[in-house]
């Protein structure tokens, strides 16, 4: 049968590096690039990708354990191609070759100083991430241009990506040594130039004593140098999705500068020396390549960057900084991801897999608010999932922690700890309820006006109906009064028979009359629409009203007879109360609280008269209505309720 073996394959020199993951078992089948295992160090954490497609026989790491390049994973009975073989390890090419020891390539290259006045840099190329004979295709300068350090000096390509060489100092170029088609090794010499002094100083004077004093890094001059992304194992494009310092901040050795992730990697690139980030030209949500600059670096103190070039000291060439190569030569301001253990200082001490980090960008979850599970306090999918789904859950129950308007959740208190209770489930409908009001009470300015209306004549006009009331059998309450009076008053100030257009741009005017009554069921708050109030007789609405309550309180309303209200009345009158504020049932734009009527004292100009007056509210939603249409619709209102002869008008 024929078998393959996978091993972990190059992870940047990185030993002994946490399997914190595995996501296979023995009998999975697995594609090619599926998952096998996570791997983390300080600084990343990686998918190791399946090298070959098959059925899993055996599985030869366990979660918790050590690997280095080489070690084996897992075996794979694969389909067809007779015997067993191996991937990984050193054949495997998708991940990072952070190899810091690439970046001495320069002493090589011969001093091409001329011998001429001047300070003349002579500059190498760079660290090629370990690319040989590389393609020229591109000459960016001539001989005699003049170049600011950063510009490209030649462009070259290979078979996964162009880079640009740029220059690590400023001055004139006095003559190129590669042409266009040529290919170039690391320290291979590229051109000379001659710098406009001051800045490299220190090179330049070296230069020309002709290989007695060690080269210095460009980072002297000025002590600033740029931040480069090192090699990302081939990657090109890679999303950043975090920064992790600002242009000001200092910056010790090893602090993550920014993170950074691939499909299968999420790593921080850290800064390669102390200092004070000067300028930051990436933000999140960019992409970057191998040696791309992401802003500069002002060093505290000149050791640091020197260093890697100490050793050669016969050289005088200077290898430009690696613009798209991996540990540059030039020590930029960015190292190896991983090649530094120093931990993270960064504040962004969240441990997530790739795959769970991009499941947080997806759902928009700030990972820093997830409480990790597993070792290391890592984030798994799972606690991301329960996280979002408590979140959910809260907002649903209208009360919690998201409302979707940044305000802060009302924290959760065990009540058990001051007495009995007992948890009773939240009908539907209560849910639901809690749900709208808060909505509605977020979304709308309210406005809310009290005024009393004089229903003497009306609950004398209502007695006096009673006994033909009981005749039809009909019950007749103020209520079918209050929905006529309503009604005209919508048609007398239409300004309240609006809704809000979701496009922020409109008014919808209605040109119809439902009416919604808040009912009180044993299931919770419904709000049954009665249909063209205006166009119906009292009777028609005592009996429709009745017929709507009965189906409300038996759980038999249809979400049709819920639909389409312009307007809501609100009656506590039967209860008690002196006054509420009822909140606008959106997208209706008012509402009308009626509390309970009651004999009271009003002075007829002479006298202290007994009179029946029935407290109403009024809410109203301020962006559709003003307080002078609400004043008029009000006052409206009242009248018709006060006098009911003038419905007729
Ligand atoms: N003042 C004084 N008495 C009143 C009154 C008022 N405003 N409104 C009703 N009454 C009287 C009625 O006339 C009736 O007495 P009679 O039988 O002697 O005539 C008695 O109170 C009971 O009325 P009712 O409750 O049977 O009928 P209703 O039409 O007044 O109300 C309904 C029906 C469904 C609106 C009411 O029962 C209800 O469920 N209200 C709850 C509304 C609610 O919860 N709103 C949410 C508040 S927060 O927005």
């Amino acid at each position: 049968m024929a078998t393959e073996i996978i091993k972990v394959p190059d992870i940047g020199g990185a030993e002994s590096v946490d399997v914190i993951e595995v996501s296979v078992a023995v009998g999975d089948t697995i594609e090619l690039e599926d998952t096998l295992i996570v791997l983390e160090t300080d600084k990343a954490s990686m998918d190791i990708p399946a090298s070959a497609a098959g059925k899993i026989v055996s599985v030869s790491v366990n979660e918790g354990d050590k690997v280095s390049e080489g070690d084996v994973i897992v075996e794979v009975e694969v389909e067809g191609s007779g015997s067993s073989s191996e991937s990984g390890s050193s054949d495997s090419s998708n991940t990072s070759s952070t190899d810091s020891s690439k970046s001495s390539g320069s002493a090589n290259n011969s001093d091409s100083s001329d011998g001429s006045a001047g300070s003349e840099e002579s500059v190498s190329v760079p660290d090629l991430g370990g690319a040989d004979n590389v393609d020229v295709i591109e000459l960016c300068v001539a001989p005699g241009d003049t170049v600011e350090e950063g510009d490209s000096l030649i462009v070259l390509e290979t078979d996964k990506a162009s880079l640009d060489v740029p220059s690590p100092v400023s001055g004139e170029v006095v003559s190129l040594a590669v042409s266009d088609g040529d290919k170039v090794s690391q320290g291979d010499a590229l051109a000379v130039i001659r710098t406009a002094g001051g800045a490299s100083s220190s090179s330049s004077s070296s230069d020309t004593e002709s290989a007695s004093q060690p080269e210095s890094a460009p980072s002297e001059s000025g002590g600033e140098q740029p931040m480069i992304i090192p090699d990302l194992g081939g990657s090109e494009n890679v999303d950043v999705i975090e920064i992790c310092v600002a242009e000001g901040d200092e910056v010790a050795e090893g602090d993550s500068l920014i993170v950074l992730e691939t499909d299968k990697a999420s790593l921080d690139v850290p800064a390669s020396a102390s200092g004070k980030v000067v300028s930051l030209t990436v933000k999140e949500g960019d992409k970057v390549s191998s040696g791309d600059s992401i802003g500069t670096l002002a060093i505290a103190g000149q050791a640091a960057s020197a260093a890697p070039q100490k050793s050669e000291s016969a050289s005088t060439s200077k290898p430009a900084p690696a613009a798209k190569a991996s540990a540059p030569a030039a020590k930029p301001a960015s190292a190896p991801v991983t090649n530094n253990a120093e931990p993270d200082t960064s504040g962004s001490n969240v441990y997530a897999g790739p795959a769970v980090r991009k499941l947080a960008r997806q759902l928009g979850v700030n990972l820093d608010k997830v409480k990790g599970s597993g070792p290391r306090k890592r984030l798994t999918k799972d606690d991301l999932r329960s996280y979002v789904k408590n979140i959910v859950k809260q907002a649903e129950q209208g009360g919690g922690a998201s409302t979707g308007s940044g305000i802060p959740a009302i924290p959760a208190v065990d009540f058990s700890q001051f007495g009995d209770i007992e948890l009773v489930k939240m009908s539907k409908i209560k849910k639901l309820t809690a749900e709208n009001m808060v909505r509605n009470w977020l979304n709308v300015p309210h406005v809310t006006q009290w005024d009393d209306a004089d229903i003497t004549e009306l609950e004398a006009f209502r007695k006096g109906l009673k006994a033909e009331a009981e005749k039809r059998g009909s019950k007749l309450t103020p209520l079918p009064f209050l929905l006529k009076a309503a009604a005209a008053a919508l048609r007398a100030e239409p300004s309240f028979n609006v809704s809000m257009h979701h496009d922020g741009e409109h008014i919808v005017q209605k040109d119809y009359v439902h009416i919604g009554v808040a009912v009180d069921s044993p299931m919770g708050l419904v709000v049954p629409v009665i249909r063209d109030v205006d166009k119906k007789g009292l009777w028609e609405l005592a009996d429709e009203f009745v017929e709507l309550v009965n189906k409300a309180r038996n759980g038999k309303l249809m979400p049709k007879d819920m639909q389409g209200g312009c307007f809501t009345i609100s009656s506590l009158g039967a209860m008690g109360g002196t006054g509420f504020t009822p909140i606008v049932n959106a997208p209706e734009v008012a509402i009308l609280g009626v509390s309970k009527a009651d004999i009271k004292p009003v002075w007829n100009g002479s006298d202290f008269e007994p009179r029946n007056l029935l407290p109403l509210s009024l809410s109203y939603d301020h962006r559709a209505i003003n307080g002078a249409d609400a004043g008029r619709f009000f006052t409206f209102l009242t009248s018709v309720l006060s006098d009911v002869r003038r419905l007729l008008l």
